[in-house]
């Protein structure tokens, strides 16, 4: 077997003791059972992490409660520093982190690698946005007043992340909540929970080295039932959640029964609409990196391909061409472009779904399959398959977390397409192929894409963090990361000051005692 450093890593990361087993004694681990963490590439044990029982998330939250109250206190830029120096870390630690990534999730190293670019990204975003954390001045209608809006620390925020993405939306939520002044309270998947475990390292070390208690971000560790204590929890005025669209309804009535704030990121069907003169080598590239990168279990996979009549054949040629050239195996190993599914409920999920699109009458075009052998012990390797498909098939209109990419096809106008594409209930990323500036405005008008996230000439996965993410419909409508997503994470606050010696009321009402 190849030596791929994974011992380093873990040491650089402070993972020694977890992969005995043993507590660090740290306010952030419990005392509950034990997960162990199996990695999908090899399937062997890469270690052992206490859960949080109700006793130990109370002292969590007492901890965080507490940590708020000086971290509200702190200058916003004062805060970004502190943001900087953890995007510092992150820098140094890249490597070994990206490679706990991949080898915990089974993305590829380079996938991996660029996650922890993701998190470098948001932390430069947030030290800049910790001196633009802008209100508005009004004009007050009275005279001698002066009205404004200001932001303020919102309070300890929860963060419940998937094991897809198991440190990069963890750091789009925290980054932004702590220039923003909140605490955090972090529940990464019970399926990726080293990498909860290593991040927080990262920042407590930081946090230390500033004399900062570490309640300004804590980890909780478990199953749904450690996620509930936080949606049910009148402490936590705002959780943001990532995963299913089950989970998100979950959430959110919870958190709406106590009239908190959620912020959901739920499942995508992404499609990317083909017409007549796209250029087929982008589309390609475009449509495969979006269908079997990270397995097809990014949420902003490409599910769909929405190809005009008359380029159809040539598109589903040079499509199942390429899909020849595709290397699975070790994500760690750089030769490879698919690695493994996550668990082998996942391969369950997958095979589930090419017997559904087969059964209501779909065409396998790819075979899927499970791969076995000496290199695919873990059983969650599988091959990415491409089935010919109907919009309206059942298992089209489901998000199945795996690489199968279902080929649609429409005639005429560019409408059409679009109405396929939007007859989902889904509705996070979409793409248009073309070089029609027509057939791309429409895409883009108001009749267009339903999508958060509509793109043109570039496949529907790998947003850029400047941007808000996020989506539409049963995608949950939360936006995070770039853009002005930092403003869920404050309370806004509206001021009039009168500055003179009399008392108008507004809308010209006279009230004389
Ligand atoms: C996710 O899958 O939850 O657009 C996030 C992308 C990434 C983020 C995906 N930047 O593919």
């Amino acid at each position: 077997a190849i030596d791929f450093g994974m011992d380093k890593a873990l040491q650089r990361l402070g993972l020694k003791e977890i992969n005995e087993g043993t507590s660090t004694g740290s306010i952030h681990f419990g005392s509950g059972e034990i997960i162990s963490s199996y990695s999908p590439v090899d399937g062997s044990l890469i270690g052992k992490v206490k859960t949080t029982s109700p006793e130990d998330y109370e002292k969590v939250m007492d901890a965080a409660t507490s940590a708020f109250k000086e971290w509200r206190l702190l200058p916003a830029p004062q805060r970004g520093e502190i943001v900087r120096q953890f995007g510092q870390k992150l820098r140094e630690l890249k490597e070994p982190l990206g490679k706990l990534v991949s080898y915990e999730m089974g993305k590829s190293y380079q996938e991996g690698l660029g996650e922890v670019q993701e998190m470098i990204d948001i932390c430069d975003f947030a030290v800049g946005l910790s001196r633009q954390l802008h209100g508005l001045t009004m004009h007050s209608e009275r005279p001698g007043h002066r009205m404004y809006e200001q932001y303020h620390p919102l309070g300890v925020v929860g963060i419940i992340s998937a094991f897809n993405f198991p440190v990069a939306v963890w750091a789009w939520n925290t980054a932004l909540a702590w220039v923003c002044g909140d605490a955090c309270v972090w529940k990464p998947s019970e399926k990726t929970p080293l990498c909860g475990v290593a991040c927080q390292n990262i920042i407590a070390q930081v946090l230390k080295e500033n004399n900062l208690p570490e309640g300004i971000s804590c980890l909780i560790n478990g199953d749904y039932r450690v996620g509930e204590l936080m949606t049910q929890d009148k402490r936590v005025p705002l959780v943001s959640a990532t995963g299913s669209i089950r989970m998100g309804k979950i959430v959110a009535q919870a958190v709406a029964g106590r009239l908190g704030k959620s912020l959901l990121e739920l499942g995508g069907n992404n499609a990317i609409i083909v017409t007549p003169d796209a250029d087929i080598k982008m589309t390609v590239i475009g449509a495969v990196f979006g269908a079997v990168g990270t397995a097809g279990q990014r949420c902003t996979s490409t599910r769909r391909l929405i190809i005009h009549e008359s380029v159809y054949d040539k598109v589903k040629n040079a499509i199942t061409d390429a899909y020849q050239q595709l290397r699975i195996g070790n994500p760690l190993d750089e030769n490879n472009h698919v690695g493994p599914l996550i668990d082998t409920d996942a391969v369950k999920m997958y095979l589930n779904a090419l017997q559904e699109a087969e059964k209501e009458g779909g065409t396998i075009l790819v075979e899927g399959g499970v791969l076995q052998g000496d290199h695919y012990d873990s059983g969650c390797y599988v091959k990415p398959a491409i089935v010919e498909a109907e919009n309206s098939f059942q298992i089209v209109q489901e998000e199945t977390f795996a690489p199968i990419l279902y080929l649609l096809k429409y005639s005429g106008d560019v409408e059409n397409a679009i109405a396929q594409q939007n007859g989902v209930v889904q509705g996070l990323s979409s793409a248009i192929m073309t070089n029609s500036l027509r057939d791309a405005e429409r895409f883009l008008s108001a009749s267009g894409s339903d999508c958060g996230i509509a793109n043109v000439n570039i496949g529907t996965s790998g947003a850029e963090i400047g941007g808000a993410f996020g989506g539409e419909k049963e995608t949950g409508g939360g936006r995070e990361s770039g853009s002005d997503a930092w403003k869920v994470y404050m309370r806004r606050q509206t001021n009039t000051i009168n500055y003179t010696t009399k008392l108008p009321l507004a809308q010209g009402i006279k009230f004389d005692l």
